[in-house]
């Protein structure tokens, strides 16, 4: 087999890279070791930049999103006997979109299986070689236990913090930053109307908990939890009394519901650079992790690929490098930017049980709730920054 760009992960990264190539005239091959089942299913962020929505509306698979996307103006902070209201447009022009990552990729996948080039489910013991000339190519198994191997131009690794991309640039020599924060986020989806026209985020002396929501009649609610916690030991109801102290607010009430999924996600800041090696070339969570608290993991994957997908079709189609050249160092200026956004606002709302800390936080949240400019540096980095900044 053969292909322009051998790409390996069919997340959010890989599947838009191949449709942003592919709208470019250039060929894509996409291998993915999980069924479409598993990869459709597979349930995390939901809230979208504008950048990553004009970036799928202008690719061509918006149209769900726009149907059914809940647009989003502001965000709530919350601390005892305080809820405020950021509103993001007057604040910097901007907002948010409530759209499941579920749904984005499930639209990207029927527009690569609709006509769009290959994309491989289940395959298995991918390895990259020669990535260091023009003529890099993976080995792989595919789904009937076949051996292949497909020659590339270039190759993209966007298969997520565990894949076997990332190792393959570290071993050039390279460096990783990583930082494990000591509490873990609860997640439940729920059959319940969101009981809030805006996200939540609860700064509580118990811990941070955050209400967000997937439609007009699904909630997304998460608990801060000690990571050691075991998903067995918390029952519906211990989970609901939870989130009903942590966001508790005169004249107000949570929605409950059926829980339809249940599950504990632990937290950490991780980036690995460069982001390239000779003609492999890494994307998204393959090559960083930030804590959820910023909404920001699913977004700094969409603007990798976006400078990726230019990088590549100026590298193919005009033999020219210089984007290719400046891809890491551009990503990852954007990337430390969300880093530190995303370990501000982690910092800010998670409660470590030390009383300093706690009177820090409220401090923070009060300036935030009170001066415009602070508001505005929130609202700024939460809405997503230009791509180059
Ligand atoms: P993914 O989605 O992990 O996709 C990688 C794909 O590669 C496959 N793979 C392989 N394929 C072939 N061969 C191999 N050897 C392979 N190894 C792995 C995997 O099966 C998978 O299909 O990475 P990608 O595409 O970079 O996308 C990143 C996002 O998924 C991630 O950053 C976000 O989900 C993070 N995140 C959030 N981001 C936001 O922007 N907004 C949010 O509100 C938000 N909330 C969240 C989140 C992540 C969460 N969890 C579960 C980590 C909330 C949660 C709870
Ligand atoms: C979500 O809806 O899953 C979500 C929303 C905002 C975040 C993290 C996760 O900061």
């Amino acid at each position: 087999m053969r292909t322009q760009v051998g790409i390996i992960g069919a997340g959010p990264a890989g599947l838009l890279l191949s449709r942003l190539l592919t709208l470019q005239g250039i060929d894509t091959v996409v291998l993915e070791n999980r069924s479409r089942e598993y990869v459709e299913a597979r349930i995390r962020a939901g809230i979208l930049e504008q950048h990553t929505v004009d970036t799928l509306v202008a690719a061509g698979v918006g149209d769900r999103l726009r149907r059914e996307g809940l647009e989003h103006s502001g965000i709530h902070l919350q601390y005892p006997g305080t809820r405020h209201t950021l509103d993001f447009p007057a604040l910097c022009g901007r907002s948010v979109w409530v759209y499941g990552q579920t749904e984005v990729t499930k639209d990207l996948i029927s527009a690569q299986l609709d006509g769009g080039p290959p994309l491989l489910f289940e395959v298995s013991d991918v390895t990259t070689e020669d990535v260091d000339t023009e003529s890099p190519r993976i080995r792989f198994t595919d789904g009937d236990g076949v051996a292949q191997v497909l020659e590339c131009d270039a190759i993209a690794g966007t298969d997520g913090f565990h894949g076997v991309s990332r190792p393959v640039v570290q071993a050039a020599g390279g460096r990783v930053w990583e930082r494990t924060y000591p509490y873990a986020w609860l997640g439940i989806l729920a059959d319940a109307a969101p009981a809030t026209d805006e996200l939540i985020y609860a700064w509580h002396p118990e811990g941070f908990a955050l209400y967000s929501m997937r439609s007009p009649k699904v909630s997304r609610l998460y608990l801060q939890v000690d990571p050691s916690e075991k998903i067995e030991d918390w029952s519906d109801d211990r989970i609901w009394d939870k989130l009903a102290t942590r966001f508790a607010l005169d004249g107000w009430e949570i929605n409950t519901g059926p829980v339809t999924d249940k599950s504990i996600v632990p937290m950490r800041s991780f980036v690995s650079a460069p982001m390239r090696r000779g003609r492999l070339f890494l994307a998204g969570d393959a090559a960083h992790i930030v804590p959820p608290t910023g909404a920001k993991g699913l977004n700094l994957a969409v603007a990798d690929v976006t400078l990726l997908a230019t990088a590549l079709v100026r590298l193919l189609s005009e033999r020219w490098t210089d984007l290719v050249d400046s891809y890491s160092d551009r990503a990852l200026a954007r990337v430390w930017r969300c880093t530190h956004f995303s370990w501000w606002m982690t910092s800010m709302l998670h409660t470590s049980g030390d009383d300093f800390d706690a009177e820090l936080q409220l401090s923070q949240l009060r300036r935030v709730c009170s001066s415009e400019a602070a508001a505005r540096e929130l609202a700024e980095n939460y809405t997503g920054l230009p791509l180059d900044a």
